[in-house]
């Protein structure tokens, strides 16, 4: 019925695509509230400042309990306190986009949503958005109809910085996905995975087959592949923004953002977040490719899924004029991400996720991924635009 969301500037089911491209309702800066809405009797509204480690770290708790499980209730995602620095703090943060709600009295915090700015580019617009996530309430304030109190609360104090669209994704289903993505998952450490329950043994094979099947060289094959480093940044940059002009809704980073989001923005937390790796030829930068680091506890056991999952890549690869053109993109990301699946396995990482977009139907299958039960929903707040098909039913990728 989506009492809350057939109220918010979403498109709705079954309501006709927008044409052309556009927002949703109207805003005037003046008429947003200066103040949050009341809270229920005993909570309070907090910016959580995470400039302060021991902030991070009460996030990171809510989280490491109270955040996103499997439809099973088997693994829970277990986002670092070095995650949440690198995930929150991307240039251009804002700290009142980091809301909290705590405990009258015992300061407890006991919810969290926070916001990013992001620059987007959705088909030929270019809008200034935030990129809402880690919307998360105490398992013990569930159904209580707080997450619209948070939602809105979040969408003020964006609204207040002139910012009037949202980016964000969700398993569930809400009004109304823009795309939809499925998650693909590549064994690593076969045998970890299916001690924990998270891989099956398919009835028409054994223990020792499936080792088998997964295992995987001990070192790279690309020639010219090495670490990025900061001197990387502008090729980079270039390569990657070329790149994603070929898909409908990408980011569109500064050379700062990519030094964030590709070198942990000078690897200053205490955890390494995300491997990034090139290829120079000639002096050239002509491929690159990263992953980032996100585990998964096994609820019950002390026990983690150390997952990779794929970030950001792109290859020169993509812009051949020859009549061949496809089948040299789809040879050449073969050849980089088995050297990825490589890389990680060396820095022990149990499986390699990713999911069905840009051009990763290119190798998915050829990389022995499997699919997994999960979709992701993609979602823009204040902004109509058709349905972006991408991924695996995507014709034009396959
Ligand atoms: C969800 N994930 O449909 P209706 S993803 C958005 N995203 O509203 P209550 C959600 N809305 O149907 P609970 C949602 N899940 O009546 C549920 N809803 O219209 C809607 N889980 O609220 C739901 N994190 O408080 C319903 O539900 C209403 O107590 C019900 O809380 C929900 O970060 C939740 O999965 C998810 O912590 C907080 O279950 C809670 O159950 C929880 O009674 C585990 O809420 C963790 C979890 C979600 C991860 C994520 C993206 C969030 C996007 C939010 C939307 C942003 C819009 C843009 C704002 C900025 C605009 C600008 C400019
Ligand atoms: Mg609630």
């Amino acid at each position: 019925s989506y009492k809350f969301w057939n109220t918010q500037p979403v498109p709705k089911f079954g309501e006709d695509e927008p044409s052309p491209d556009g927002p949703l309702r109207e805003n005037d800066l003046s008429k947003v509230k200066t103040v949050g809405a009341e809270l229920i009797e005993g909570f309070e509204w907090d910016t959580v400042d995470l400039a302060d480690d021991q902030q991070v770290r009460e996030v990171y708790e809510l989280l490491s309990h109270h955040y996103v499980e499997d439809s099973e209730a088997m693994f829970r995602f277990n986002y670092s306190a070095s995650f949440l620095h690198w995930a929150l703090k991307a240039p251009g943060w804002v700290k009142n986009w980091h809301v909290g709600v705590r405990v009258t009295g015992t300061r407890k915090l006991v919810a969290f949503i926070s916001g990013i700015p992001v620059t987007l580019r959705v088909r030929e617009n270019t809008l200034r958005c935030s990129e809402i996530n880690f919307l998360c309430i105490h398992k013990k304030l569930r159904g209580k109809r707080l997450a619209p109190v948070l939602i809105k609360e979040v969408t003020r104090r964006c609204n207040l910085e002139s910012v009037w669209n949202a980016i964000y994704t969700a398993g569930v289903v809400l009004p109304k996905p823009i795309s939809t993505c499925r998650y693909f998952h590549r064994s690593l450490d076969w045998l970890k995975l299916y001690e924990t329950g998270f891989s099956p043994l398919p009835a028409s094979s054994t223990k020792a087959k499936q080792v088998t099947k997964y295992a995987l060289p001990a070192n790279t094959s690309t020639t010219g592949l090495r670490d990025m480093e900061v001197k990387d940044l502008d090729a980079v940059h270039d390569l990657l923004t070329r790149y994603l002009e070929r898909f409908e809704l990408v980011p569109k980073f500064t050379v700062e953002e990519i030094g964030h989001w590709l070198l942990n923005g000078g690897s200053k937390y205490e955890e390494r977040i995300v491997w990034s790796y090139v290829v120079e030829e000639e002096g050239k930068v002509t491929d690159f490719f990263s992953f980032y680091s996100l585990e998964s506890s096994v609820i019950g056991r002390e026990e983690t899924i150390r997952a990779a999952y794929l970030f950001y890549y792109a290859s020169e690869t993509a812009f051949s004029k020859s009549p061949n053109a496809k089948q040299e993109l789809k040879v050449r990301l073969n050849a980089l991400m088995h050297d990825a699946l490589i890389l990680a396995k060396k820095f022990n990482f149990d499986v390699f996720n990713a999911l069905t977009l840009l051009d990763n139907t290119l190798f998915l299958e050829a990389q022995k991924f499997g699919a997994g039960d999960g979709s992701l929903h993609y979602y823009l707040f204040n902004w109509g635009t058709s349905f972006i098909s991408g991924g695996i039913d995507d014709k034009k990728n396959i």
